[in-house]
């Protein structure tokens, strides 16, 4: 506790804040951080009627997502950061956040917010302490993560703890008046791997500034795992009911614009399954003494993208987010309510969009920002698991891997075993959308979902992961899958309709976990044939799903060109066990002459 004390002390001094106020995560302070979050012009209430207890906040136009480009690995050796981070000198940049934190909290309050990802006190729960100069902050952690008096209570009583300081970098000279979203042009998220401590200047946006999230629960906790022998993923994770009442439990990792909270939030069209949701962006997961992986989700809400969240895509988001709300960037109704495209299919007649202009359908610009956000406890969600914030977790089936393609990868792949699961995950690519950076329809190679994430080399994260099938029994551990929603056919349309249909995918898998349900080879893995699906009561034309289910040699050879180059970028650090992944492959597409198609009933 004399740590934590002298360290507020240190950053205070420098920061030379008015106040600071230590955040003890009652109800009463939560409400009234909001209420003078709204009276300094920081949030609106909506209306109390359409949208009990919630608010919306705008940013600053230049403030509206991760800034990926700004985040920094600052560990000791620059090799350790590998070449999918931007690596800078620790010494470098303790001073540099030294010289930005000074006095950069000037007229604003400091506030102290510890926190608790997973339950306070959980064997495999970690704790942290924010220092923030953002309410907006404070507000988010607080649904995000477990804060206050009991997290304080564990530090007191000894427990580890990792420092984070936030600061929006917009200190206020007596008598300047604050704007709605203070920021700084200059932005720097900054992670110091052997200390555990991050440093974010400049961004009031969430994963820049709920620092939980991102920095601590995935960059700082994938180091601390692979220290440790446990796993810190980009996963979702649920629980998945069988009509004979057998439960499984998946684990997946997708690139961001993949359908993940559409997955945690499944709503199963096959009659007697159920999904039962236990986190839709984090899971840690440990080998147990049982050899099997337990994994659980140590985060409390929903930071979620809004667009494209509507009844038909995924109606349990949009009970969830009833009310108790903070949303982000959307647009707002002249009632007093939100909208963002793709919640109703005709959109309203006037709104005023995410930057506070009046905006009709001619507008031709969208409403809501492609990156607005809901916060919202995970306790809202109306298919939440009873026990989702049970400190043992739950004991892993199964871990799916995907990706957006168009072409080529069919719609699930069985890995033969450990080591092809983790050349599978190694493998993930996704196309970009037009709402990303980049050309539209490249494919980017995204490990694990994890490009953005890995706090260390991704070729020693690749090993790590390889080590940790060595700790369990085999029969014991998750089987692997590789699943595409997205194929598309020739004409551009998608051939696989998703969303709730996904359960016949699952309840495939779900069949070759139980010995139930047939495949048949390919170079890839198994597959299912035709048969092997219970397409029962779906539209789907015989051609479309003989597509959907095959492999052809000659693309895949091109594929594992881009794979090889992929791969060789991470040099002596890559496992050999992956380039020997490779090589098979490599030896099962020339051995196949022809496309394999999946023989016809
Ligand atoms: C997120 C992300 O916000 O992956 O979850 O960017
Ligand atoms: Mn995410």
């Amino acid at each position: 506790m004399t740590d934590l004390l002298a360290w507020v002390d240190d950053i205070a001094r420098l920061a030379r804040p008015d106040r600071v106020h230590w955040v003890s995560g009652s109800e009463e302070e939560h409400e009234e951080l909001l209420r003078v979050l709204v009276a300094e012009g920081k949030l609106e209430k909506l209306d109390p009627v359409l949208r009990p207890d919630s608010y919306l906040a705008r940013s600053h136009p230049g403030d509206v997502a991760r800034t990926e480009a700004r985040t920094i690995i600052a560990s000791a050796r620059e090799e350790d950061a590998g070449p999918t981070n931007n690596w800078a000198d620790p010494e470098e940049m303790r001073a540099l956040r030294d010289s930005l934190l000074d006095g950069a909290m000037r007229g604003r309050t400091l506030y102290v917010v510890p926190f608790s990802l997973g339950a306070v006190g959980g064997k495999d729960s970690r704790i942290g302490v924010q220092i923030t100069d953002s309410a907006y902050a404070v507000v988010s952690i607080g649904v995000m993560t477990r804060v206050g008096a009991p997290v304080l209570r564990e530090i007191s009583d000894g427990a580890a703890w990792v420092r984070t300081v936030h600061s929006v970098g917009a200190p206020l000279e007596p008598g300047q008046e604050d704007t709605a979203w203070p920021c700084h042009e200059e932005k720097h998220i900054i992670h110091f791997p052997e200390t555990l401590e991050v440093f974010s200047y400049g961004s009031g946006y969430g994963g820049n500034a709920i620092l939980a999230k991102k920095c601590v629960a995935l960059r700082l906790a994938s180091v601390m795992a692979r220290d440790e022998g446990w796993l810190a993923e980009h996963m979702l994770l649920i629980r998945l009911v069988s009509p004979q009442g057998r439960r499984y439990h998946v684990a997946a990792a997708f690139p961001s614009a993949c359908g993940k909270t559409n997955l945690a939030m499944l709503r199963p069209t096959l009659p007697g399954w159920r999904v039962e949701t236990l986190g839709d962006d984090i899971v840690w997961m440990r080998p147990g003494a049982d050899g099997r992986m337990h994994a659980m989700n140590p985060e409390a809400g929903f930071f979620g993208v809004a667009p494209g969240t509507g009844p038909a895509t995924n109606a349990s988001a949009i009970e969830t987010l009833w009310g108790r709300t903070i949303f982000t960037n959307v647009a707002r109704t002249p009632e007093g309510d939100v909208w963002w495209e793709g919640l109703t299919d005709t959109p309203p007649e006037r709104l005023v969009d995410w930057q506070g202009r009046d905006w009709t359908p001619s507008s031709g610009r969208p409403a809501a920002h492609p990156n607005s956000r809901f916060t919202v406890s995970a306790a809202q969600c109306p298919q939440i698991a009873e026990d989702w914030e049970d400190p043992d977790g739950v004991p892993l089936d199964l871990i799916l891997f995907g990706g957006r393609r168009a072409a080529h990868v069919p719609l699930v792949v069985e890995a033969r075993d450990w080591a092809h699961g983790v050349f599978l995950g190694a493998t993930i690519a996704s196309e970009r959308t037009a709402a990303a950076e980049g050309t539209v329809g490249e494919v980017r190679r995204e490990p694990f979902a994890m490009l953005p994430f890995c706090g260390y080399h991704l070729g020693d994260y690749l090993a790590h992961w390889l080590l940790m099938g060595r700790r369990m029994y085999t029969d014991a551990a998750p089987r692997i899958y590789q699943v595409n929603w997205f194929r598309r056919g020739e004409d551009g349309r998608f051939l696989w309709p998703g969303f709730g249909e996904n359960i016949r995918v699952l309840d495939w898998i779900i069949g070759r976990l139980e010995g139930r349900a047939g495949a048949q080879d390919s170079p890839l893995g198994a597959l299912p044939r035709p048969e092997d699906l219970d397409l029962t009561g779906l539209d789907l034309p015989p051609e479309d799903l003989e597509e959907l289910l095959a492999v052809d040699p000659a693309a895949w050879q091109a594929e594992a060109e881009g794979i090889g180059a992929f791969l060789e970028t991470f040099g002596d650090r890559l496992p050999a066990e992956l380039g020997e992944e490779l090589a098979s492959l490599r030896a099962r597409l020339a051995a196949a002459e022809a496309p394999v198609r999946p023989d016809r009933p």
